[in-house]
């Protein structure tokens, strides 16, 4: 059985999951919308990624004998101002998450709750590369500027995702 805590910041991650789904699958609309197909294509990916974090939570949880209980999802942005702007909010974004995932690790550590923190292993390994991919995307971006060029040729090399 988790402890009421655990149980609590558990289901507070399966909404923060969904709601990075819901997010990213906004910044997909967003790309599509000013006709960035490649960058569509990536971020509807990643936010298919997002609902199986969420996944994953729910069935530990219920592996664990715990009630999943879903809540409200925030809405999300609808629009951003540019390519750089979207993966600037990725990436603040993934940070948000990261430390989200260390407050549960911290919190079962402290609980003595030693199934949570080596089932939580996989998600700090899986911040690390998601940090890492938004902050080398939104570095490209920089570097690209204002080259019209630049960024279809980065559109095409994100839509190759599978
Ligand atoms: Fe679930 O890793 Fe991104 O948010």
């Amino acid at each position: 059985m988790l402890k009421e805590k655990i149980l609590k910041i558990l289901n507070k991650q399966v909404n923060e999951e969904l709601f990075s789904s819901y997010l990213y699958l906004s910044m997909s609309a967003y790309f599509s919308s000013i006709n960035f197909e490649g960058f569509a294509k990536w971020m509807s990916l990643q936010s298919k990624e997002e609902y199986e974090h969420a996944m994953k939570i729910y069935n530990y949880i219920l592996q664990r004998d715990g009630k999943v209980t879903l809540t409200k999802i925030e809405t999300p942005k609808t629009s951003w101002s540019s390519a750089l702007n979207v993966f600037q909010e990725t990436l603040k974004h993934e940070q948000h998450i990261t430390a989200c995932i260390h407050n549960i690790v911290n919190m079962a550590i402290q609980e003595k709750d030693h199934a949570t923190t080596n089932f939580f292993q996989w998600f700090v390994t899986e911040q690390v590369e998601e940090v890492a991919t938004a902050g080398s995307i939104l570095e490209k971006i920089k570097m690209i500027g204002d080259s019209k060029n630049g960024l279809f040729i980065l559109d095409r090399e994100l839509g190759q995702r599978q």
